[in-house]
């Protein structure tokens, strides 16, 4: 593939700024048709390049991957078109622009690139009438800090032009190399193969001859959910590890995801938990649109908490290659993640650091090799192998413990259980509320971790349950290594004895308000009868309590949640 010798002109076009630019959790994530407004994606991505890349941007090399919705490829040549204008000198992108999110990470990693654009709403619908995302990531393979992020917001505000290149066109339906002369200096664009440096990478993380030889005995199942991991669910599951086809589900990427919510949980991967009550599997994961989440189900629809599931893995690393080889460090987890990862880091005399929502929290303790896996409860599993959460990974990381402790998924979790006690953990998710009534909801408990009374106050449950309130606060953290304050990261009701209530306001959603609420029991290990029963029901009174002291069915008018996880 060549551009040939054409000489291409750079343009300056005028803009001028759009309210909200502010990138959330994890990135810009709008409606499609935001995006698709007349310089609306050209301001963001202008802004990206100066904020993410600054002197630097002349002559840097960048990835462009995305999850295959609708809207990608389109982003995609415009991102190239103006990295041309900014004096890029290379991007390297997935075949039409297809890169996982974990893929993007390790690619940037690999080939020590400069950075690169992520084009993903993760788990939001996708299709013309759904949302698309940007998300710019740095050099270490990461979602870029807040630091980043926030200058991103600010030069959006005042953008007045943007430099592209506006009739370079490029094949990216076909792998090898562009190269081009823009303003008298060399523009290449690479185009490579969407999952091979992943799956290479996998292989020298695991023990595939291992974990293939337990699948031969078992029955699995693993769903891409229409999103991006389909062609890498097929690569390692099918052609390495030799299972059946049929193990893998809605392995084609979709642009709309089939029309549905690309989000591996209980409400919207409920057909994959239908098929697992059936009995007739042992073990199934399924993965969100861009693959960095995961959600493990065993025999049975026996269903692991993401909260579990970091635990599980802490304690168990050494039956993975990469920890044996490289040692493990410490832990973190996100602030409402439960403190199940906290128990093992204390027996096993490890650190564990607890961040505001959002994986890039943990890429500074990565960086200075303060950790070695940390999770989040929203379906995030990762370790230092890169600087995103990794869905696929975290399924292998599973089949890794399985095959060598020879358990079924439900006794690996019974035995920690018995060892370190049970985090119950529960999340209530109310989508599309008002931003009004979001917003006055937190106010109601800003003014309750105010009030001099909240400490040391008892709340009861109408079932007759009581808690008292040891710390009520709104969570701050200051990032151990460069010293950055990020406040105002979910308010906490902590209760002595060790149970929470975190309420937050998400940070992913593209319009109105989704409020969370987080609520975890903690039960010790000398009590299997308690431990053993059903979530929802062990949760019931502590849910309650949540609910009046939040005054959320008042405020919202929602009797039930959209989703509970
Ligand atoms: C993103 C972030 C995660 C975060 C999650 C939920 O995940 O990367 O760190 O936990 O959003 O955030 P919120 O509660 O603010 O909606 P993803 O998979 O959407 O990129």
């Amino acid at each position: 593939m060549s551009g040939g010798t054409t000489s291409y002109t750079v343009e300056t076009v005028k803009t001028s700024p759009f309210d909200g630019q502010k990138p959330g959790t994890s990135g810009l994530r709008k409606a499609v048709t935001v995006f698709q407004q007349a310089h609306y994606t050209e301001n963001f991505v202008q802004a990206g390049l100066w904020a993410g890349l600054g002197d630097k941007l002349k002559g840097s090399v960048l990835l462009v991957g995305g999850d295959g919705r609708f809207f990608c490829e389109e982003a995609a040549h415009l991102i190239i078109r103006i990295a041309a204008g900014n004096g890029v000198s290379k991007i390297v992108i997935g075949k039409k622009a297809i890169l996982s999110t974990p893929a993007c990470s390790h690619i940037i990693r690999k080939y020590k690139l400069s950075g690169g654009f992520l084009l993903t709403a993760s788990h939001n619908p996708g299709g013309p009438d759904g949302d698309f995302g940007i998300k710019y990531n740095t050099d270490n393979g990461g979602p870029a800090p807040e630091g980043v992020t926030n200058k991103i917001y600010e030069l959006t505000k005042t953008i007045k032009e943007y430099k592209i290149v506006s009739n370079l066109k490029v094949d990216i339906g076909q792998l090898g190399t562009s190269k081009f002369t823009v303003g008298g200096e060399p523009f290449v664009v690479e185009v490579i193969d969407n999952t091979a440096d992943y799956v290479e990478f996998m292989k020298q993380i695991f023990d595939f001859p291992a974990i293939k030889t337990f699948l031969q005995t078992k029955r699995v199942l693993l769903n891409a959910m229409n999103g991006v991991t389909g062609p890498y669910l097929r690569k390692i599951f099918v052609e390495e590890m030799g299972l059946p086809s049929d193990s893998c589900l809605n392995c084609e990427i979709l642009p709309d995801f089939g029309g549905k919510h690309p989000d591996p949980n209980l409400t919207y991967a409920k057909d994959l938990v239908d098929i697992m009550k059936a009995g007739q599997h042992d073990f199934a994961a399924a993965f969100d649109g861009d693959g960095d989440r995961n959600m493990i189900l065993g025999h049975r629809a026996f269903f692991v908490t993401p909260c579990d599931s970091l635990a599980v893995l802490a304690a168990n690393l050494e039956s993975i290659p990469y920890f044996r080889q490289n040692g493990v460090k410490g832990f973190a987890r996100s602030m409402p993640t439960s403190e199940a990862v906290d128990k093992v880091a204390q027996r096993l005399g490890k650190d564990c650091y607890q961040t505001p929502t959002g994986w890039k929290f943990f890429g500074n303790l990565m960086d200075a090799d303060k950790i070695s896996l940390c999770g989040e409860e929203s379906f995030g599993t990762g370790s230092t192998h890169i600087r995103e959460k990794d869905g696929v990974w975290a399924a292998l990381a599973w089949l890794s413990v399985l095959a060598s402790t020879k358990k079924t998924v439900q006794d690996v979790l019974l035995d920690h259980w018995n060892i370190y006690g049970r985090n119950f953990f529960t999340r209530y998710d109310y989508e599309n509320v008002s931003s009004e009534a979001g917003e006055k909801l937190i106010a109601g408990l800003e003014a309750f971790i105010k009030n001099p009374n909240s400490k040391g106050t008892t709340l009861t449950a109408p079932t007759g349950q009581k808690y008292k309130v040891a710390v009520a606060d709104n969570f701050e953290y200051t990032d151990p290594i460069d010293g950055s304050v990020s406040k105002n990261q979910g308010i906490r009701i902590l209760f002595e004895g060790g149970s929470r209530l975190i309420f937050r306001l998400s940070g992913t959603g593209s319009s109105g308000a989704t409020i969370r609420v987080y609520v975890e029991e903690y039960v010790k290990s000398d009590n299997p009868s308690a431990y053993e029963q059903d979530a929802q029901a062990a949760l019931g009174p502590l849910v309650a309590i949540a609910l009046q002291v939040s005054k959320l069915r008042e405020l919202t008018g929602r009797d039930q949640p959209t989703v509970i996880t």
